[in-house]
């Protein structure tokens, strides 16, 4: 694999490369005060979840509805607002998953794309393949157009850099649609990843089609993360978002 080098990709200047890259840093978007009311609320459901999981590490899911504090963060119009700005129509929430990657919960990643959503009912569907439960949640894949046009934005409750287990991406991946497994390590290994490294009350918005991957932490302390993906439009044939 070529080496990892970090490219400038910020806000500073508007969203303009986010179509072609498919992903952005936003150095600051939620106050302290905000990161440490989220982190208060969310770290003790997590270390619950590894105590009970025994080794089994993975993030807390289903927030949207078991969470109001996520619920109401995630449907705030200071955060819709600007997503609404970046996708150039109305989004809104469907699943809000919570990590932690700390010395008790320190995982790895392979590369890959985010290809399922969670819904309510199994209703069998064209174009929707690979049906499956994942803690306890139906999840299948839905056609290419509804996952290109989702956002992620994933909220950083702590500072992160490169040694943090920082989330790495392939920039405009996403622009392949979805990609095949061979298609995938040729991809990682052709180009270089772009580190994200995050301070804490910014956010990466990145699209789920982008190929991302994360190594453990090399020091490890917290590395808190509220994950909030938002969908453009309802789904077909009577099939509902899980958290909506
Ligand atoms: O937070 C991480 O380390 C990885 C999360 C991830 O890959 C995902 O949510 O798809």
């Amino acid at each position: 694999m070529n080496s990892e080098v970090r490219i400038q990709n910020s806000e500073s200047n508007g969203f303009s490369r986010f179509a072609q890259d498919g992903f952005q840093i936003i150095h600051s978007l939620v106050t302290d005060d905000e990161c440490t009311r989220l982190a208060a609320e969310l770290t003790p459901l997590f270390e619950r979840q590894i105590k009970s999981a025994k080794n089994r590490i993975g993030g807390v899911r289903n927030l949207l509805r078991t969470n109001p504090l996520v619920s109401t963060f995630a449907k705030s119009p200071a955060i819709t607002g600007l997503l609404n700005q970046v996708a150039g129509s109305a989004v809104f929430p469907v699943r809000a998953i919570f990590f932690d990657k700390n010395p008790d919960a320190n995982w790895l990643v392979p590369w890959h794309q985010d290809l399922a959503i969670a819904v309510a009912k199994h209703i069998e569907t064209p174009g929707f393949t690979g049906w499956s439960i994942k803690h306890g949640t139906i999840h299948v894949h839905p056609p290419v157009e509804i996952l290109a046009a989702m956002l992620t934005l994933r909220i950083h409750l702590d500072d992160c850099d490169a040694s943090n287990g920082a989330l790495k991406v392939i920039a405009s991946s996403h622009r392949s649609g979805k990609i095949r497994t061979g298609e995938i390590s040729r991809q990682t290994t052709a180009r270089e990843p772009f580190i994200c490294e995050v301070p804490k009350g910014g956010a990466l918005l990145m699209r789920p089609l982008l190929l991302h991957a994360s190594s453990p932490a090399e020091s490890p302390h917290h590395r808190r993360v509220l994950h909030l993906e938002y969908a453009a439009q309802k789904l077909p044939n009577g099939l509902e978002w899980f958290d909506h």
